[in-house]
């Protein structure tokens, strides 16, 4: 598989496992899964064609490492990014003392004043390194990088969890733990 049609099944992917499964009337369980040869089946369906071995090979050279197979690969789910109600079901965390949100500059007059809120997606998404967050704010402008006391949320009684692919995720970040 070239790299062209490799990031077209992955975009496909993270349509149908994080927003849209509807879309080729897949189902996916609570936690996120998908059956992989429903997922197959119906995909050739829309008129996306893989096999089995392209859908590993997406797995397991995606950039980000958005997906994953349970154990005996009958089963796969986005790590993280879902817009539709699921539980990934992960456990809560100690996060690193600071974290990072990249976003942009024009976001940052709201942030300030409401906080950092999940907006359509089911978690705030936060990168253990300035890097990432960066490039995750490049997505939506000029870039800014805030710091976030995280071991101080985490004091306060707030939530953390990692995905299976290093995001790390929480509910909401107040203002006030927030370092420009
Ligand atoms: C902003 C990508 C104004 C927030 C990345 C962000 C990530 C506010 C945008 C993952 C706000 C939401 C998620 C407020 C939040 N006022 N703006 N009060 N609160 N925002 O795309 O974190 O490539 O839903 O700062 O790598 O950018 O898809 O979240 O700019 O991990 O795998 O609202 O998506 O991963 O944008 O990105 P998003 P995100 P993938």
């Amino acid at each position: 598989m070239n790299e062209i049609e490799n990031k077209r099944i992955s975009k496909f992917l993270s349509l149908i496992l994080r927003h849209q499964p509807e879309t080729i009337q897949l189902k996916l369980d609570e936690n996120g899964w998908a059956e992989v040869s429903e997922l197959i089946t119906k995909s050739a369906k829309g008129r996306m064609h893989f096999s089995f071995e392209d859908l590993e090979e997406v797995v397991e050279t995606n950039n980000k490492k958005r997906f994953a197979f349970n154990e005996d690969k009958t089963k796969i789910r986005a790590s993280q990014g879902h817009s539709i109600d699921i539980d990934l079901a992960l456990k809560t965390i100690q996060p690193p003392d600071f974290l990072y949100h990249g976003t942009a500059e024009t976001n940052m007059a709201s942030i300030l004043e409401k906080g950092i809120q999940k907006r359509s997606r089911q978690h705030v998404h936060l990168s253990a390194d300035k890097e990432t967050a960066t490039k995750v704010g490049m997505r939506h402008g000029k870039p800014v990088i805030l710091t976030i006391r995280t071991k101080e949320m985490h004091e306060d009684g707030i939530a953390f969890y990692l995905s299976a692919n290093g995001v790390w995720l929480t509910d909401f970040v107040d203002a006030k733990y927030i370092s420009k």
